[in-house]
């Protein structure tokens, strides 16, 4: 028999450390203030926390930009903090997992600083040096975050490459010296009892060798063809992951950068990552159900045996989907946040709650630019006005590419700062926060907490819902995915109505017994026989 691994029945639950708990008043989140809502998770139902870079770093981008890969930044607490933290979850009975970010360091770590000193630092090919082709950078390769992925360097006479900021510096994975010196980073960590990592785009460790140009499309846009999933990626990851794999029990989730399935599936698997980010799902801009439904049977059809999609639709790069999919009305808003919810956590994969979308959390907005506070929006900025654009144009595209939206401080009550930390906190609050928080909606029975409280109860409860395989996986009308799973001797029916019109649904033929939860514009029609009235916007779950 086939045992299971402890995260494919876990719920994760994604922590971005600036954001979520201040515990030291001074406006930014850290261990101390984490440690105090741990309880506060225990109650939601949380199985797994996953949590963002606290490393120290300058933080240019909130700590993707590390400095020192064994310590913990200030801002953050003390590694005494961190003990205390990781002790504390355990005893709760959740499981931590920790972002590591293996593809490049900040230009102030000591690795860099030495391998930029000279041309013969032995430190020197830990980067990707390479000189000017015709006096220019070798070649058209762009930054994630705009602009040209090579930077200057005078003392030099070299350019090194970055595929984000010019202060994130890529690693050499090319070099054996620095394969190591990453292993040696995950066994110090592991020695500290983690659960598991988080890689942070792990499919960009190699790049061509040649550094041929990157083709660009007919919009002007560059396919990133040269500087991602090289030959020998795959390998490179393996080696990674049969290394942490020697002890028992490690999860990795890797992200791959990438909405293509068939890409994504390269990465997982027996041997390789235990599972990758499902883009492919998770990062639709627009609310289709059949693109949803779409996607979900493409991961049943397409993945093989050992490989488990993951459920997401909200992270730190990406709008709340509450706010993506809710089209601007409050109730479509929380009808579709909550059919989502539904999906997430009864869907077959491993779902990653992003903090605040059980509250139903709103996108935060920075109108200006001196409330921007990511790195991609203002670096976008800087760019559009060095090419000329006006200050209107420049402010424009760096809100549509600004991922401040999901990063405002966590709302636990109805103070002036949410009472997420007593000072001004480093981003603004997310709107209507007076009225969305933690401490309201837990009386409300309705409320999106108690839906997704609920859901992971019930989850709990019944292994169908945390692991089962899908019997049967359909589109019903353009507008519903139903679904029915089974484990055990147990069978469990949902059904995700998104439509705005009533649903008739022949239950006995989908054989569901006890309605165990549903979240609902209306009332459940019985019309005689077995033919239920599903109403609009109702997810439901029958559990046999
Ligand atoms: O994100 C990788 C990544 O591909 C992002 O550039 C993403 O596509 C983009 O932000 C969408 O708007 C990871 C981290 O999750 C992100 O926070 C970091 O900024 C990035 O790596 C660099 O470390």
């Amino acid at each position: 028999r086939n045992q299971k691994k402890w995260w494919q029945e876990t719920v994760f639950y994604e922590i971005y450390m600036p954001s979520f708990c201040d515990g030291n008043g001074d406006g930014v989140g850290d261990f101390k203030g984490i440690t105090s809502k741990l309880d506060y998770l225990k109650e939601l139902g949380i199985g797994g926390i996953w949590l963002t870079p606290f490393y120290p770093s300058p933080k240019i981008d909130n700590g993707y930009d590390i400095s020192d890969y064994y310590a913990v930044d200030p801002d953050y607490g003390t590694m005494e903090d961190f003990n205390g933290f990781i002790d504390e979850a355990h005893r709760q009975g959740i499981r931590v997992i920790v972002d590591l970010v293996l593809n490049h360091t900040s230009s102030a770590h000591a690795w860099f600083q030495e391998s930029k000193s000279s041309t013969l630092s032995p430190k020197r090919d830990w980067y990707i040096w390479k000189s000017p082709v015709r006096q220019e950078a070798p070649n058209n390769w762009e930054s994630f975050f705009g602009g040209s992925a090579w930077e200057w360097d005078e003392g030099t006479g070299q350019y090194y490459y970055h595929a984000f900021a010019k202060e994130q510096v890529d690693l050499n994975w090319a070099n054996p010296e620095v394969r190591q010196a990453m292993k040696d980073v995950m066994g110090f960590w592991l020695d500290k009892g983690i659960d598991g990592f988080r890689l942070d785009v792990i499919n960009f460790l190699k790049v061509s060798s040649d550094f041929q140009d990157n083709p660009v499309d007919d919009n002007g846009e560059q396919i990133h063809q040269f500087d991602q999933n090289q030959d020998g990626i795959v390998e490179a990851i393996g080696d990674i992951c049969r290394y942490v794999h020697e002890r028992e029990g490690i999860f990795m989730v890797g992200e791959v950068g990438s909405e293509d399935l068939d890409i994504l599936r390269r990465y997982s698997g027996s041997g390789l990552l235990d599972v990758v980010f499902n883009f492919n799902l998770g990062s639709q801009e627009q609310f289709r159900p059949e693109d949803l439904y779409r996607e979900i049977k493409r991961m049943e059809d397409q993945h093989a045996s050992d490989q488990l999609p993951t459920l997401f639709f909200s992270s730190h790069d990406m709008q709340r989907h509450i706010s993506r999919f809710g089209e601007g009305h409050t109730d479509l808003e929380e009808q579709r946040a909550k059919l989502m919810a539904a999906l997430m956590l009864t869907a077959k994969g491993v779902p990653f709650i992003y903090y605040g979308d059980e509250i139903g959390m709103r996108n935060h907005i920075a109108h200006k630019i001196e409330d921007m506070r990511d790195i991609q929006g203002l670096s976008h900025y800087k760019a559009a006005l060095q090419n000329g654009k006006t200050e209107e144009e420049a402010m424009d595209l760096a809100r549509a590419k600004s991922r401040d939206y999901s990063r405002s401080p966590m709302q636990w009550n109805g103070d002036r700062y949410g009472g997420f930390s007593e000072q001004a906190p480093w981003i603004g609050m997310g709107p209507g926060h007076e009225q969305i928080h933690v401490q309201a909606q837990r009386e409300q029975p309705d409320s999106m907490y108690s839906f997704y409280k609920k859901l992971l109860s019930l989850r709990l409860r019944h292994a169908a819902l945390s692991s089962g395989d899908y019997v049967r996986l359909e589109q019903l009308e353009g507008s519903a995915i139903a679904y029915t799973k089974r484990s055990g001797g147990e069978e469990a029916v949902i059904v995700l109505h998104f439509g705005d019109q009533p649903l008739l649904l022949g239950l006995s033929d989908w054989s569901g017994q006890r309605l165990e939860l549903a979240a609902a514009s209306g009332e459940m029609a019985s019309l005689g026989g077995s033919v239920i009235e599903v109403p609009p916007h109702t997810a439901a779950v029958w559990i046999s």
